[in-house]
């Protein structure tokens, strides 16, 4: 597969994916959505692939959409391309982990891009916002839903209607990355995070993708049901009796994915 705006490479089971105009601070244009939409559903369905990483450059994971792309825009083209529609179904379609690994600027789309991935490993020196409104719109792929769900709804206002800025220190503090590293050690510890998720078991790692959201989208007693009811299938697989054997017999599992 040959792409203009994002690179895809293969390593040790991860797919990497880097998103790739430099000189637009990885803006989304249309182009870039489309290829990310395209490389996240082939390592999808790539056997050899057991997690995703999603990464820009050292100044920038994406300064959002593109702003020169949208801004002639009027109302009926946007509503009828329904933009944005398609990148949040790709993600919602997309089974593997998928991290975010971010450094410098996550900021409108980039932030939404980051968020509509699993997790975020960020570096030190990211700085993310939904700074749409000092443009006179506001979140468009998902960015006043998901950034509530993981901030909270007072910090979530303040990003939203200030469109100020949050470092890593404070986007650790609120919930909104799962780890900040290093500047320099950020993309090599994501990808080692990405690996030894590879290395498990991927019926057990699918599931448990499916329960974490499953509790952003039902019911307490509905959640623990499906959490349930996926443990209880687990037990259907080879890699159970072989991670449990493994445990009792002090020695690492190899799993087969079935
Ligand atoms: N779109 C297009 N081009 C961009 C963008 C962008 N979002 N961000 C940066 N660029 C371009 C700049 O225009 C510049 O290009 P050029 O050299 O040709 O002028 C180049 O990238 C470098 O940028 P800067 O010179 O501005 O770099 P600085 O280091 O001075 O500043 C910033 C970096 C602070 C990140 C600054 O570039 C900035 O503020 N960017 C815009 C951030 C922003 O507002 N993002 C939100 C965009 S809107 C959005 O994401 C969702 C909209 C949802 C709409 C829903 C409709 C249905």
């Amino acid at each position: 597969m040959t792409f203009e705006t994002i690179l895809l490479d293969k390593q040790e089971g991860v797919g990497l994916i880097t998103l790739n105009r430099p000189d637009a601070l990885n803006a989304l244009n249309s182009k870039l959505l489309e290829e990310l939409g395209e490389a996240l559903l082939a390592l999808d369905a790539d056997a050899d692939i057991g997690a995703i990483v999603v990464t820009g450059s050292e100044k920038a994971f994406a300064a959002g959409a593109d702003i020169k792309e949208m801004s002639g825009l009027s109302f009926a083209d946007v509503l009828k391309k329904d933009m944005f529609a398609e990148i949040n179904s790709v993600f919602a379609r997309v089974r593997k982990p998928v991290i975010a690994a971010v450094s410098g600027y996550a900021l409108g789309g980039g932030c939404e891009i980051a968020m509509a991935c699993d997790f975020i490993i960020a570096a030190e020196s990211a700085k993310f916002g939904q700074p749409e409104i000092k443009l006179g719109v506001i979140p468009g792929i998902g960015g006043s839903q998901r950034l509530t769900r993981l901030v909270g709804k007072s910090k979530a206002m303040d990003m939203m209607l200030t469109g100020r800025m949050m470092d890593s220190a404070e986007a650790e503090r609120s919930g909104l990355v799962s780890r900040v590293l290093p500047t320099e050690d950020m993309l090599d510890g994501a990808m080692e995070v990405a690996s030894s998720i590879a290395d498990l078991s991927a019926p057990s790692v699918a599931l448990a993708k499916e329960a974490t959201n499953r509790a952003l989208e039902t019911t307490l007693a509905e959640g623990l049901l499906f959490e349930r009811r996926a443990f209880h299938s687990l037990f259907a697989t080879e890699d159970q009796k072989e991670g449990m054997s493994a445990f009792i017999e002090k020695r690492q599992p190899q799993f087969k994915n079935c």
